[in-house]
């Protein structure tokens, strides 16, 4: 089956390396020699390159890092506001080089980069007489902005690298005579950039990063992951097999064939596990085709489920397609053509675009977790607590300096709702061996218009806003008196509506009248039930994501932090459960 794929762009991955520990780093400079570790409840969530080569790793007891690192330096990172901060720092920073607003975050430490548009005007601009010494134009109008390089050659390490490849090394002269000569030109003109960049980032900022260069966000994460830290991979072409010949020829298959399923974004725990279920039991009764399948779908639960499967192993199955991929992983809450996007990701297509960044998130939210929360008071107080940083932040990423006359500060952005969220703890034997995520229950009720008073201080709107609006939302959440236990509180403001005409691509609601309205809601009180309200990205499943893609949506980084692991009692940013979960499943 022909899959089509949007191979003329050019994308860049960026993944900050041991990113919290960095952070700290970049405060302290001095902490980069020593053995530098970054704790949550009694995990290490991440460790720099120093402890790494002393054999910690990330995800480790911090016991045991202990144990093996005496020296050790422990940094408690559950504040996650300088982990936030650094992020937007950073997003700000490698936005400036791109032209176009395709520059999308995922989670807090990786960037994706459209940089279709420099690449193609830097290679306008080559000159054949002169490769080894090109300049790269950072700035269209400004042509003394950009840096040397030599363009006979890539820049950074390839996939495959320059010595194992059956294929020719990553030179000029291969892309110029190669049949996917542009692409290949494409590709090496992007890694001096991918290069560049790596390197500003480092000098001007004290961050490493590692990077992917291809033409999805797919490719492009899952190549720069290829040689980590502080490195860059470049997946050369072809990217379509030879004319008549075998699909082991395209560089793209070569390369997905050789990953594990549960690598591939897009297939998550769910999926991964009923595809090396199907293959476990594929193994166990011989050759599968499809009306073997088809008579009886319960093969594709049965088999061992412990083994790691590559994609190659999927891809060539017996009957192997989307068809079967359907019968596989269809079913309940399964979008109807699962079996085709899975098909296509298993080749190594994406399609999606890198989106283009938005200053003004879609929502803000705040959460902590908690061993045991039982009585109204202590309710109180933590929602107080929790209000007053939501107000604050707020008041941070939602207004600006007013220079007109008038008041000192505006708002750029208005949420119309305040939501409430809780996660009561399920009685332990509810609790059965594959629930990795407990349910949070929500409510939404409009946000009152006095918490966008600057005038007023933090603390007595958060208190009022607790008084008038949150313990009575929380009641009707949790109507007996006592006997519920919390995990988690929530507060978000969603609904985002921004101020007339300030944004590009703003639609300049009349803010004014949304206010109006607001006030007659308001006086009713309605509150809205929003019922079991599933973890949003809690899993990178595409049967989570209704969209198709396997990608988050960068703005949502708003609703970091996670959740808490059931096993360890960590607190795991919802980006970073996958990593996690792998953690405990792996043997030790
Ligand atoms: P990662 O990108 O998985 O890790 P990293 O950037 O620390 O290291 P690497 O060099 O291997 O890319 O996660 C990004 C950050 O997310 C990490 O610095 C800490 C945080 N995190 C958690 O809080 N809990 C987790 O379980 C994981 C995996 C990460
Ligand atoms: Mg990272």
């Amino acid at each position: 089956m022909a899959i089509p794929r949007k191979d003329h762009r050019v994308i860049l991955h960026f993944d900050y390396d041991c990113f919290y520990a960095s952070v700290f780093e970049a405060e302290q400079p001095a902490l980069k020699s020593l053995p530098l570790a970054v704790q949550q409840k009694q995990i290490v969530v991440t460790c720099n390159y120093e402890a790494r080569r002393r054999g910690l790793r990330k995800l480790q007891l911090v016991k045991e890092a202990k144990k093996i690192c005496p020296e050790l330096v422990i940094v408690l990172g559950e504040d996650l506001t300088r982990f936030r901060d650094a992020s937007k720092e950073l997003y700000a920073f490698i936005k400036s080089f791109v032209w176009s607003d395709r520059v999308e975050r995922l989670g807090f430490d990786e960037i994706f980069l459209d940089v279709t548009d420099m690449v193609e005007y830097n290679i306008g601009l080559l000159n054949k007489n002169t490769l080894h010494d090109s300049f790269f134009h950072l700035d269209r109008h400004d042509p003394t902005v950009g840096f040397v390089y030599n363009a006979t050659q890539c820049h950074g390490p390839t996939w495959p690298s320059a010595s194992t490849s059956a294929s020719a090394p990553c030179t000029l002269t291969t892309a110029l005579t190669s049949s996917s000569t542009s692409l290949h030109l494409r590709l090496l003109v992007a890694s001096h950039l991918a290069g560049y960049m790596r390197s500003q980032l480092e000098h001007q900022k004290g961050y490493t990063a590692t990077v992917g260069v291809s033409t999805s966000k797919l490719l492009a994460k899952l190549v720069g992951s290829v040689h980590k830290p502080n490195n860059q991979t470049t997946l050369l072409p072809p990217y379509e097999p030879a004319e008549h010949g075998l699909g082991s020829t395209s560089n793209i298959l070569r390369f997905m064939d050789g990953l594990e399923i549960r690598k591939v974004p897009g297939i998550g725990y769910k999926l991964a596990h009923k595809l090396r279920a199907y293959v476990g039991g594929a193994a166990a009764s011989g050759p599968t085709t499809l009306s073997d399948t088809e008579l009886g779908s319960d093969t594709a639960t049965a088999g061992d489920n412990s083994e790691e499967v590559t994609v190659k192993q999927i891809r060539l199955l017996p009957g192997m397609g989307p068809r079967l991929l359907n019968k596989i992983l269809g079913g309940a809450g399964a979008p109807k053509d699962i079996g085709v996007r899975v098909w296509g990701l298993l080749h190594g297509v994406d399609d999606s675009d890198v989106l283009a960044g938005r200053d003004i998130p879609t929502q803000i939210s705040i959460e902590d977790s908690y061993g045991k929360l039982t009585t109204l008071h202590e309710v109180k107080r933590e929602l107080t607590t929790l209000t007053a940083s939501l107000i604050r932040r707020m008041r941070t990423d939602l207004t600006e300096q007013n220079v007109d006359s008038g008041p000192r500060f505006r708002w750029r952005a208005h949420p119309k709702l305040l939501r409430l969220s809780t996660r009561p703890r399920p009685p332990p034997e509810a609790d059965g061996p594959r629930t990795r995520i407990w349910n949070r229950i929500s409510r939404s009720a409009a946000l009152p218009l006095y918490v966008f008073n600057i005038d007023e201080s933090i603390d007595a709107l958060a208190e009022k806003l607790v008084q008038e609006h949150l313990l009575s939302m929380f009641r009707k959440l949790h109507p007996e008196k006592f006997g519920w236990n919390l995990s988690l509180l929530n507060i978000a403001v969603t609904n985002m509506v921004e101020s007339a005409g300030e944004q590009r691509g703003s639609n300049g609601r009349d803010i004014g009248k949304m206010f109006r309205s607001q006030e007659r809601v308001l006086s009713e009180w309605t509150v809205n039930e929003s019922g079991n309200e599933p973890l949003a990205n809690a899993d990178t499943d595409l049967d989570n994501h209704p969209t198709g893609t396997p990608w988050e949506d960068g703005d949502d980084e708003e609703e970091i932090p996670g959740t808490i692991c059931q096993t360890c009692g960590a607190l795991i940013p919802t980006f970073a459960l996958v990593a996690h979960a792998q953690y405990h499943s792996a043997p030790d």
